[in-house]
């Protein structure tokens, strides 16, 4: 059966890091970018696909059946993960219990807060958005130590923990404290430089 997979998305770490799992997981998938400046995630075509208007959206298409629509980036992540037989996910409990840990160390304790300090730009409450990003900022010093003795964030091999750790890094690379954070600088120049990630990073660039 014939199976294609079409990723919405744009420019940003959510949308990014669809990109990279599906990249990592070894599926070919062909990237549409939508255009969040015009409005178009607002658009009726959008909302048929996510009625939240948001962006990543994996659609996967089989001869005969009815289009599978995912949204929510971890979602995406995970279900790419299942697809590549312990290629993001490991196999053995314990080692993917750990993988998951750090995986949702990143969602949970680094990216959210930081999507909260983000969402108080524009507001008055600039003290709160300090003491978000400030907290933010801090918890890559827990980062730092998952990689003193590892070359990947959850072990000897990539996993999704890495992807979730690469793009909150790349975002807030210029206010990390790096001379605290050594280990995870190689680990960043590492992650960075596989070419599965590097597609990833440009999947949304020009289509
Ligand atoms: N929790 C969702 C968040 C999705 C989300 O907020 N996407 C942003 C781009 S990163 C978006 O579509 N923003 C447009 C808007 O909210 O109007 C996920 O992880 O996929």
């Amino acid at each position: 059966m014939k199976t294609t997979f079409e990723l919405y998305g744009a420019q940003t770490g959510n949308c990014i890091r669809a990109a990279i799992a599906l990249e990592e997981a070894g599926l070919s998938y062909m990237p549409k970018l939508v255009d969040l400046s015009s409005g178009e995630h607002q658009g009726f075509d959008h909302l048929a696909l996510n009625p939240l208007g948001k962006v990543p959206v994996l659609v996967e298409k089989q001869d005969g059946r009815e289009p599978f629509i995912l949204t929510q980036s971890n979602a995406i992540i995970m279900y790419a993960a299942g697809k590549a037989s312990g290629r993001l996910l490991p196999d053995n409990d314990r080692n993917r219990a750990i993988v998951l840990e750090r995986f949702f160390f990143f969602v949970t304790d680094v990216i959210a807060v930081s999507h909260a300090a983000f969402s108080l730009r524009a507001s008055d409450a600039q003290q709160a958005q300090k003491i978000l990003t400030d907290r933010m900022l801090a918890t890559f010093e827990t980062a730092e130590t998952y990689v003193v003795h590892d070359e990947f964030i959850a072990g000897q091999t990539f996993s999704a923990a890495d992807i979730a750790g690469f793009t909150i890094t790349r975002s807030v690379k210029s206010d990390l404290p790096w001379p605290k954070l050594p280990n995870l600088r190689r680990w960043f120049e590492r992650i960075e430089a596989r070419p599965a990630v590097n597609r990833g990073l440009q999947a949304f660039d020009q289509h």
